[in-house]
């Protein structure tokens, strides 16, 4: 079947794409665009075109499974113009989301209507390349020159009732998108046409403005290059004639389609789309998830409970006692009024999170839940506790897990009636902020339990990854390895404010000595001593050294450096310097490039232990583990592709 065809309403013609999954612009349909703008330019009968997507959503943007291959024609630039220029108004008429190559050709049309639930967006920048059929030249004449700065650098859609008011959308419609976009092409086609988005004015601001963007542009960056050159294109933009500006943004294009950058932002494009469906539980239903329990309402416990709140689940919050209830309640709250504050959530969509949770004292309240997730302290007797009141208080098929961060959830199993039904999901702090979900089965763990665990991590909008059992799965187990490296730098003499430099300068937000201190050097501190006195051979850290000293961070005026009252600035410590003196035996001195090579060398190195041992599927799962649980930047495409490509 063709990707693209024509019908007829009397005179408006309707163009449908059909090129599944997400109407991505393969060389077929981009054909088949080009060669519809010529039948409809010569049919008399159409005065007007509807440009419409079967499917899930509109043209979500070049095939990026092209990208590796020489571009082929029809070039979508031209394509876009070839629509742009047609005898006959098109009408681009837009359900899901119309994105990179998608919005420009949308752009290209003269007009642009769409679904109330509809996004549009240039998410280029996100792929290390900038927008190549001009979004960055069109988007600028129709939203003006700083929407376009926002939209184009940040990559970031938009809702399409916010792309109406910024110009970028003409009408917006709550049902029958086709039928809507009919009416309205007719209705248009009885006034005078707007001129095309090609032959708008634009403001050029000053020079000030792009001086300002560009420090804002290159400190949200930390390191990618795609942002900054799409500022570019924008400044060009502003400040040449058309021509001029689209022959920039295609040579910006073509240089950084086979950057380095490009290719891991697309290694971790596909890694995010391959990890949420592990093939062998493609015929495996997931259980609803109507309703949820969480047990313990500390850090972990809220954030969960938020988490959820979010995607819609009601929550029931476990609590020992009223007391720890009352701090749950009021951690929860302040997770909403914060997100109210920050103008991500209206008040009544706050007020509404909260309306959602009830919290309890008594298990019974979890007699209906579908799902129960355990976030109380890090004790396996304390945890044991818990889940054989669940075994009572919850429906025998409900789903049960664990948070647990190092223990072997195992023993958790073992004592279980139904374990089929149980499984870790290892939640990352803030729980319902950071992106990644590891989920843990054990041996009895049911094929459709494990799918659940999926199904969840997607109604979350969270990046699932598999884990097996370990200390610390993937993630931590790789942290502790990162940690312990750093720590045998300081002892050959390499400097803690250093080491941390090269990490940011490798495009971390912290190096990980700050990090501890910012999180705490205590939790680790314990865990250690826990081992130690269960009779493991735990040899003492420098961190170890700096805790019996008081030091356990931020929390405590003091870790790895010295912070003044009130200043999260971290200062090398003397105090420091003087601990850990007798542990520092050597004098070695590294270049920045050099420790941050070294230090995602032995991460890699980890993950390739984690691999041969099956703790992992694929090294591609363990990039997004560190991309989305622990800060490595995107566009390095995580330690196993930065060490292996
Ligand atoms: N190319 C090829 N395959 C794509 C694709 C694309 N652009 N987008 C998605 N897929 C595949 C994906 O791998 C998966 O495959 C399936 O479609 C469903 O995706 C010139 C240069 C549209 C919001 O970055 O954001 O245009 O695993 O699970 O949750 O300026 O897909 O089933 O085999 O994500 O419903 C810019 C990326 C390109 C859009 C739908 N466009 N896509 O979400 O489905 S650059 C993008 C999305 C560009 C021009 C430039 C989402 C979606 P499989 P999915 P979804
Ligand atoms: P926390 O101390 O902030 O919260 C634990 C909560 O559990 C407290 O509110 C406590 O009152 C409650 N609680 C204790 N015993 C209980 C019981 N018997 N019944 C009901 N509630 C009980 O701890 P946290 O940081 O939220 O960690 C919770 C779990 O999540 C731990 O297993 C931890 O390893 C794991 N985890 C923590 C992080 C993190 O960054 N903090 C990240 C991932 C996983």
């Amino acid at each position: 079947m063709s990707v693209v065809t024509i019908a007829r309403q009397g005179e408006i013609a309707i163009v449908t794409v059909d090129n599944p999954p997400v109407n991505a612009l393969s060389q077929a349909l981009r054909q088949g665009l080009w060669d519809a703008v010529g039948t409809l330019d010569a049919d008399p009968q159409v005065r007007a075109v509807v440009l419409i997507c079967a499917g899930r959503t509109f043209i979500a943007g070049a095939d990026v499974t092209e990208f590796g291959k020489p571009p082929q024609e029809p070039h979508l630039p031209d394509l876009v113009d070839r629509i742009e220029g047609a005898a006959k108004p098109w009408v681009a008429a837009i359900h899901g989301s119309a994105l990179g190559g998608g919005f420009e050709v949308a752009m290209g049309c003269r007009f642009r209507v769409g679904l109330d639930s509809a996004s549009v967006g240039l998410p280029e920048v996100s792929l290390g390349i900038v927008p190549g059929a001009s979004g960055t030249v069109r988007t600028p004449r129709l939203a003006g020159v700083e929407t376009a700065v926002d939209l184009v650098t940040s990559g970031k859609p938009v809702k399409a009732t916010k792309a109406l008011t910024m110009g970028l959308i003409d009408a917006v419609f709550a049902g029958d998108l086709q039928a809507n976009a009919v009416a309205f092409a007719r209705d248009a086609l009885t006034r005078d046409l707007p001129p095309p988005a090609s032959a708008r004015p634009i403001t050029p601001p000053d020079a000030g403005f792009w001086d300002d963007h560009r420090k804002a542009v290159a400190k949200a960056a930390k390191g990618a290059e795609a942002p900054l050159r799409a500022l570019d294109c924008l400044r060009k933009a502003a400040e040449a004639p058309f021509a001029e500006a689209m022959a920039f943004e295609r040579q910006t294009f073509l240089d950084l389609r086979g950057s380095d950058q490009a290719a891991a932002l697309r290694h971790v494009f596909f890694a995010e789309r391959a990890a949420p469906r592990p093939a062998h539980l493609k015929d495996v239903d997931p259980l609803p998830l109507r309703s949820a329990g969480v047990i313990g309402g500390g850090t972990m416990g809220a954030g969960i409970a938020a988490a959820l709140r979010d995607a819609g689940i009601p929550v029931t919050l476990i609590e020992r006692d009223d007391q720890a209830l009352e701090r749950g309640i009021s951690n929860l709250r302040a997770i909403f009024d914060g997100a109210a504050k920050r103008g991500k959530l209206t008040e009544a969509q706050a007020a509404d999170r909260m309306a959602g949770v009830s919290a309890t004292t008594d298990y019974a309240a979890l007699s209906d839940a579908d799902l129960v997730i355990e976030a109380v302290f890090e004790d396996i007797a304390v945890k044991c506790a818990v889940f054989a009141q669940l075994a009572t208080a919850c429906r025998a098929d409900a789903m049960l897990a664990t948070n647990t961060s190092y223990l072997n959830p195992r023993l958790i199993a073992d004592d279980l009636p139904n374990p089929h039904r149980f499984i870790g999901l290892h939640f990352f702090s803030p729980a319902n902020v950071m992106r990644l979900l590891e989920i843990v089965p054990v041996p009895e763990t049911s094929d459709r339990t494990l799918a659940t665990g999926f199904a969840l991590a997607r109604m979350l909008g969270k990046i699932p990854v598999q884990s097996g059992i370990c200390e610390g799965f993937i993630g931590n187990r790789i942290l502790k390895r990162y940690r312990a490296s750093a720590e045998a730098l300081v002892r050959q003499g390499i400097a803690i404010a250093e080491i941390d430099a090269a990490m940011r300068a490798y495009g971390f937000a912290m190096g990980p000595f700050e990090a501890q201190d910012l999180g705490g050097l205590d939790i680790a501190f314990l865990q250690r001593e826990g081992a130690r006195a269960a009779g493991q051979d735990v040899p003492e850290t420098l961190g170890d050294i700096l805790v019996r000293a008081g030091r356990k961070g931020q929390k405590t005026g003091g870790g790895w450096y010295d912070y003044a009252f009130g200043d999260r600035r971290p200062q090398p410590s003397s105090a420091v310097a003087d601990l850990l003196a007798g542990a520092i035996t050597g004098a070695t001195s590294m270049e920045g490039d050099a420790i941050a090579r070294h230090l995602v060398g032995e991460m890699a190195a980890e993950g390739q232990a984690i691999l041969d041992e099956g703790i992992a599927a694929r090294a591609s799962d363990i990039d997004l583990v560190e991309i989305h649980g622990y800060g490595f930047p995107r566009w390095r495409g995580g330690p196993m592709w930065a060490v292996n490509r």
